[in-house]
């Protein structure tokens, strides 16, 4: 097979139509550091009501507790630029520990904080604050967004938070507690337009958590893509980033096409429905998966793309 990782980045190049996500989070970026953190909390006042707490549980935030306690000691003012550090990515001790957070560590963090918050415990956005026009803007464009880009756009600005050393897209804490399932996964998989077993095996074995399984379709030099991220590279790298940020996916794939290449390959494009453990079945992403398989069946590539609109999950052209 002659493929190369950056040639098959652009196997159906027509499912990359210009994602309102990146354009939303560039708006964010330009707010100052206390309209972020107003935007949020204002965002998060909206969106966080179909989080199900369940999700978060104690023993997700046991890698937090730590500065979650150093925190709540604080006078207010304190506990209001530990934020604005973290928002600004500042070099702090607490910018630094946050940073080597997982994902999930990071999300369950901001969670208690949000919760801490609404207690009072933790200095609140002021009474009285007037909303800037910025934030009424970014707020409005956030609204134009169906629910799982608006869960996307929150949980890439919490993950770009605090200072990270390491250019890794996600640690994986060990003794991490896995997400407990509510919602049993879908446990026949059928596509239509879809025969591979390759990829059918690829969305059962992602439904029960079996990463060795999925680890097992991919050829050893074999590559994921993550939504907005750089191929990871490696059975091991892939391994890493399932473990944490994969668990507890329900995954609801619906319709796909299959192409055979003339060298054995095939180029296989599916759509779907991806519902993350944190909001369950209260927020469905539209997803697509771009495969490349090579001519023994096993995943050379696989691309995640959020999809820009509902309406791309009908998108399967072989362009
Ligand atoms: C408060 C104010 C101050 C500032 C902040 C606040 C708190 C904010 C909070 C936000 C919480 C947000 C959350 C967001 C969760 C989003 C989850 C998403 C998951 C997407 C997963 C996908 C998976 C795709 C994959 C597939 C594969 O086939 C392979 C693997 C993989 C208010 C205090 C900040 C609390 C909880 C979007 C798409 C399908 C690639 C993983």
């Amino acid at each position: 097979m002659t493929y190369t990782i950056e040639s098959a980045q652009s196997i159906f190049s027509n499912t990359q139509v210009p994602s309102p996500i990146p354009a939303t989070i560039a708006l964010f970026e330009q707010l100052s550091v206390d309209d972020k953190l107003a935007l949020l909390w204002y965002a998060y006042t909206e969106m966080g009501r179909s989080i199900t707490p369940a999700a978060v549980g104690a023993a997700r935030l046991q890698f937090a507790e730590g500065l979650l306690n150093q925190i709540k000691q604080m006078p207010q003012a304190d506990q209001l630029q530990v934020m604005r550090d973290l928002a600004n990515r500042a070099d702090t001790p607490i910018s630094r520990s946050y940073g080597v957070f997982s994902v999930n560590t990071k999300l369950a963090f901001w969670y208690e904080l949000g919760e801490l918050m609404k207690k009072g415990v933790v200095a609140p956005v002021p009474f009285g604050y007037q909303m800037s026009r910025g934030v009424q803007s970014v707020l409005d464009a956030i609204k134009q967004l169906d629910a799982g880009q608006q869960i996307t756009v929150l949980r890439n600005t919490v993950v770009d938070m605090g200072l990270s050393s390491t250019v890794a897209a996600s640690s994986f804490q060990d003794a991490e507690p896995m997400f407990p399932r509510f919602e049993p996964a879908p446990t026949k998989i059928t596509v239509e337009g879809i025969t591979e077993p390759t990829v059918l095996s690829y969305f059962q074995a992602l439904n029960t958590d079996n990463f060795e399984a999925a680890l097992a379709l991919f050829t050893p030099d074999g590559a994921l893509q993550p939504p907005f991220q750089k191929p990871i590279v490696g059975k091991e790298g892939i391994g890493r980033y399932m473990r944490a940020e994969a668990q507890g996916l329900n995954i609801m794939p619906k319709q796909g096409i299959s192409e055979a290449q003339q060298d054995g390959s095939k180029q296989v494009k599916v759509t779907g429905i991806v519902q993350t453990p944190w909001f369950g079945v209260n927020v469905g992403m539209n997803i697509s998966w771009r495969f490349l398989l090579n001519p023994q069946g096993k995943i050379f590539f696989v691309a995640i793309d959020m999809l820009a609109s509902p309406q791309e999950l009908l998108s399967l052209r072989p362009v």
